[in-house]
């Protein structure tokens, strides 16, 4: 008999380190967890890592021979900045990468004759605001609203969506028998913000980057405009959005994509936070016109509603909970030697 199993992508990225010490925790399931790297220390002792690529067809059919896969959480991806660089590169892994996945949890989804959960985390990305005029009108975007992405990341993202819910719903849709489908879920997520893990390659990385270099006492350039406004979010609560969505019954659902959010800071905003808790951070702004106009064409906030309509969704950490009480504790300690 094969082992029933969660299966985790990218664990070894922001949302998948944070994801994977809360489900060691919390669930007494097995989790496997995929990544290119090594998994750090802390995490590895509670799941079975297997380090290799998404990509590796003969991987994943040998992990399908072992374990009963009952719910995907497909994280890994290239980032906004760092997909801009190789654009076809992160074509591949974002979109070929979730293609191969969304196969093998059909193929699973057929072979258990109940849906395996997909859980898949788009981005602010997805959505793309012609000009700053509109970004001013149009505040808080709706799901539906706006979805004209500027980056290759944005495309993949929004694109990933869309095959996802093909496999959810149309899958061999001209089979003489409808096949049991997978259940595709996923969050926009804005810019999330983790005390313990420093982000690379994206392009909301300004508000992170700006806070770790103020708790190491390091001078930071921010690479965006002071008035530059985009919603953001502190890890725990990116975490509890995924396992709520995860746990929502399937009846409540309305969407297959939701947005959520927590606040919606200027650059500025995000400035005086960080000053609030070390005064003497030395921040400076030095616009990178490129990667300012990418995070110009993303949304101020986001409208979350129908998140909290049908999964009662609703942020633990406001801008002030987040930095008194997960943000700046925690980056203290994690600095301090
Ligand atoms: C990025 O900056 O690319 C990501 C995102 C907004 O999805 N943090």
């Amino acid at each position: 008999m094969r082992k029933r199993a969660t299966l985790i992508t990218g664990a070894v990225g922001e949302i998948g380190q944070a994801l994977v010490s809360n489900l060691a925790e919390a669930s007494d399931q097995l989790l496997i967890t995929l990544d290119l790297q090594p998994l750090p220390d802390n995490i590895a002792r509670s799941v079975t890592h297997i380090q290799g690529d998404i990509l590796d067809k003969g991987l994943l059919s040998r992990l399908v021979s072992e374990y009963e896969i009952n719910t995907i959480y497909h994280l890994a991806a290239l980032l906004s900045t760092r997909s801009e660089f190789t654009p076809a590169a992160a074509h591949h892994v974002n979109v070929e990468g979730t293609l191969v996945l969304l196969q093998l949890a059909s193929e699973q989804s057929e072979w258990r004759g109940t849906p395996v959960k997909f859980i898949f985390p788009s981005s602010i990305a997805a959505y793309g605001m012609p000009d700053l005029e509109t970004k001013t009108n149009y505040a808080r975007v709706r799901e539906w609203e706006w979805n004209y992405p500027r980056t290759m990341y944005g495309c993949n993202k929004l694109y990933c969506e869309q095959l996802g819910i093909y496999f959810s719903m149309h899958y061999r849709q001209l089979a003489a028998d409808r096949p049991v489908m997978l259940d595709f879920r996923s969050l926009r997520f804005p810019g999330l913000i983790s005390a313990f893990t420093v982000p690379s390659g994206g392009t909301s990385d300004y508000g992170p980057e700006m806070l770790h270099a103020a708790a190491q006492g390091e001078p930071y350039a921010c690479f965006v405009r002071q008035d530059v406004r985009i919603p953001f979010m502190a890890m725990p609560d990116a975490v509890t959005a995924l396992l709520r969505l995860t746990e929502a019954p399937a009846e409540k659902l309305s969407r297959r994509v939701y947005n959520v959010t927590s606040f919606s800071l200027s650059a500025a905003d995000f400035q005086d936070w960080v000053m609030k808790f070390f005064p003497q951070a030395e921040v400076t702004f030095k616009p990178d016109v490129k990667r300012q106009a990418i995070v110009d064409s993303w949304p101020a906030d986001l409208d979350d509603s129908a998140a909290e309509r049908d999964w009662n969704w609703q942020p633990e950490y406001d801008v002030e909970r987040s930095f008194s009480e997960y943000l700046v504790p925690n980056i203290i300690s994690r600095y301090r030697v």
